[in-house]
């Protein structure tokens, strides 16, 4: 079957024939399989994130997906559709002697990581934490922490990568393909933190950002004299810097709400998710344990985003222009709405 598919799965119009999912459910089948409910969204309203009380996957889809990822890991052995990746970091972390896999565009190389964006087990929810809307594909993303030296992931939240689409109707399910616990860096979410804007709206800025542009600053004064670099880098963050955001980007009242509501674990086992609003802070501690830590990300928007900058979104995909609605072959429809009676499920606020 997989010989009839084309190279770059993302021609593909809708679930390839790999086997991978079932058919879509349409109706009462399909909200009452996957429909979330309405204690569920309420928490997603509340907190910012919905861990799912049920897998997304099934047993043979997450063998699947863990067979395809450690074959993409092997850098010795580099997977042969690489130059489809919008990313590729075998060692984002790279300078910290912590390790952190992170790619971007897999869902082009096999079926697997193409079809799980369009389960009904995913998209339903996704559509109902979306208001309802008819549910577009924005990209993926892949994070491993290998054992024994994986590397955190700084807090922060998504929409602070990705204000160059909007009207920000973004949505973020995360994927544990291992049990996630304390010792290998389970990914935690500061409850509430959906609600940090800055200036009317805008997400709170990148906090490595923020460390680049004091860095270049401490450098400016040292080169002018006016300071001793060592002493003004001392504060300076850098992208593995788990205390960066805390310490660099928020305001007293957010760092009062984030002593209230600590951030708390979303205690994913293996096959399940949690959904997150792209305002939601979250990040995740290293991976000291013996065995790596996996997990596949699908990042959506509503249908009706816009492109806010002229270029290429992501590399490999076709430039844009300002304003134009983005969809097509890279951000195709996962979800449509007239699938099932939405106005009968409940939904998110914001
Ligand atoms: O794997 C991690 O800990 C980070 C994942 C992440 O940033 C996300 O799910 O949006």
């Amino acid at each position: 079957m997989e010989n009839d598919l084309p190279r770059d799965l993302s021609e593909l119009p809708g679930i390839s024939s790999a086997g991978f999912a079932p058919a879509p459910l349409s109706g009462m089948e399909l909200s009452t399989q996957h429909a979330l409910t309405a204690e569920e969204v309420e928490r997603y309203d509340r907190d910012g994130y919905v861990a799912t009380s049920r897998p997304v996957l099934t047993p043979a889809q997450l063998e699947a997906l863990r067979h395809d990822l450690d074959a993409l890991t092997d850098q010795r052995n580099p997977h042969p559709k690489v130059d489809l990746l919008n990313e590729l970091h075998y060692n984002e972390a790279e300078g910290s002697g912590q390790v952190l896999f992170h790619c971007l565009g897999h869902w082009r190389i096999a079926p697997s990581f193409h079809d799980v964006a369009f389960l009904d087990s995913i998209c339903l929810p996704a559509c109902q934490l979306l208001q309802g809307r008819p549910v577009r594909f924005w990209h993926d993303q892949a994070f491993v922490k290998p054992a024994g030296d994986g590397a955190v992931v700084q807090w922060h939240q998504d929409y602070s990568y990705w204000d160059r689409t909007g009207p920000r109707a973004h949505l973020t399910v995360h994927i544990a393909l291992d049990d996630q616990t304390d010792e290998n860096g389970a990914l935690h979410y500061v409850p509430g933190s959906h609600r940090w804007t800055r200036d009317g709206g805008r997400p709170l800025p990148q906090a490595a950002a923020k460390a680049r542009e004091k860095m270049a600053r401490a450098r400016d004064l040292a080169r002018a004299g006016q300071a001793d670099a060592e002493e003004t880098l001392a504060g300076a963050s850098f992208d593995t810097d788990m205390d960066a955001l805390y310490n660099d980007v928020l305001t007293d009242d957010e760092r009062s709400q984030w002593a209230a509501r600590p951030p708390e674990s979303a205690r994913l086992k293996a096959g399940y998710a949690a959904f997150h609003h792209a305002l939601c802070v979250h990040g995740s501690w290293g991976n000291t344990s013996g065995a790596p830590r996996r997990a596949i990300v699908l990042n959506y928007f509503a249908h009706g985003t816009r492109a806010y900058m002229e270029g290429s979104l992501l590399k490999g995909v076709p430039a844009v222009r300002p304003g134009e609605v983005l969809g097509g072959q890279f951000h195709p429809v996962v979800f449509n709405t007239n699938r099932v009676n939405v106005s009968a499920l409940p939904v998110a606020s914001s």
